[in-house]
């Protein structure tokens, strides 16, 4: 059998993995329940050395996050405030562009843009902000706004959510982030998020995007209220999805922070989960090219060692991101490319800078 086995629980699904057959909800549980991190690494290691070899993917990017004003309800979220509490803000579009012209642009090609649903905000402030950020900036791609933020606009708009995506397309959007997914399952949802659309919405909103051409990424939050099979459960939804309309470039584990926010009890995620959940998500995913280490949530080591399972992309250097940090983030907003490109090449694998539809920008 496989020495480098000790669960032997782990002996059927390692089979598989070789053999290169899609693993079942079973299966992703039993991953979940062992604490064999070792050969779970090296399943996932495997897996994703066959379909990205020594490469990991990183981009040089920044945050914009033009409001924290925000009607939603999340109760994991510790960075929105309503109209008028002390510390809300919201930016003009004079404003976002005058925030990206005293940036160094110089070098980034992605303005990653999410922010609350403001209460007085309408479809054309949100176009018009796609559009007038291409205008000023043709070589920066912009991911922008969850699918969670498509729906608001749209409904703003009174406009479906393709027309929305069509429109915000033509503006200049490049693709979308993976905000929102949370975790797929009712009755969590129900627990953190009970005004958000559900999980099937958001699969909808993402496969409506695919289908005109619009590359998107996908997230879970991990670590709250959730159990291994709601996890698996997501996992395996995403990965119907993704059969569909392959669509969906990388997937993205977000750890939970508890600070500030309304989860009762929560504490943050151990290195131990956090790893295990990024190799079991690319040992799950199979129909998935990239799965993401964004080190904000996860601490530059543990994204550094995440390279050892499975993980191939690291996101990014990021400048200015808010959400986390008002939820108790430990790393740090900002990493210089030298210090990605470091982390990388120390890991034995070989940096290639990427913009956002992974196009290759530079190999390092
Ligand atoms: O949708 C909110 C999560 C997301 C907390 O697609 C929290 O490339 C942890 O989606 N603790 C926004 N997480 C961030 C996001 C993202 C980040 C980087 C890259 C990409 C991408 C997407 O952050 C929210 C929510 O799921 N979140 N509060 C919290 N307390």
């Amino acid at each position: 059998m496989f020495s480098f086995i000790k669960d032997k629980n782990l002996y059927s699904i390692a089979e598989r993995v070789f053999s290169g057959e899609r693993l079942s909800f079973e299966d992703g549980l039993k991953l979940f329940e062992s604490n064999d991190l070792t050969a779970i690494g090296i399943l996932a290691s495997y897996v994703n050395e066959k379909k990205n070899g020594d490469k990991v993917y990183f981009n040089v990017n920044v945050h914009i996050t033009p409001t924290n004003i925000c009607v939603g309800t999340c109760k994991f979220c510790a960075f929105r405030k309503n109209k008028g509490d002390e510390g809300a803000y919201e930016l003009s579009i004079d404003r976002i562009l005058d925030k990206m012209r005293n940036m160094n642009l110089s070098g980034v090609t992605e303005v990653h843009i999410v922010g609350g649903l403001h209460p007085e905000w309408g479809f054309d402030y949100y176009l018009e902000m796609v559009k007038r950020i291409k205008e000023e900036f043709p070589d920066v791609q912009i991911k922008a706004f969850t699918a969670e933020e498509i729906k608001y606009i749209a409904n703003r708009g009174g406009k479906s959510i393709k027309d929305t995506l069509i429109a915000l397309k033509e503006a200049g959007l490049t693709s979308m982030p993976g905000g929102g997914g949370e975790i797929f399952d009712k009755d969590i949802r129900k627990k953190l998020c009970p005004d958000k659309i559900s999980g099937k919405e958001y699969l909808e909103i993402h496969k409506t995007a695919h289908r005109l051409g619009i590359k998107t990424n996908a997230t879970m939050l991990f670590g709250h209220v959730e159990t291994f099979a709601h996890r698996v459960n997501h996992l395996i939804r995403l990965r119907e999805a993704q059969d569909e309309t392959g669509g969906f470039q990388a997937f993205i584990p977000l750890a939970f922070h508890p600070v500030n926010t309304e989860i009762g009890g929560a504490d943050y995620t151990t290195g131990v989960d956090e790893i295990k959940t990024l190799a079991v998500s690319r040992l799950m995913l199979d129909n998935f090219y990239h799965i993401k280490a964004y080190w904000i949530m996860l601490g530059e080591k543990i994204s550094q060692m995440s390279l050892f399972y499975g993980v191939d992309d690291l996101d990014g250097t990021v400048v200015e991101e808010e959400i986390t940090q008002a939820a108790g983030a430990r790393a740090g907003e900002y990493m210089p490319k030298s210090r990605l490109i470091r982390l990388i090449k120390e890991a034995g694998k070989t940096p290639v800078e990427r913009d956002s539809l992974y196009n290759i920008v530079r190999i390092y």
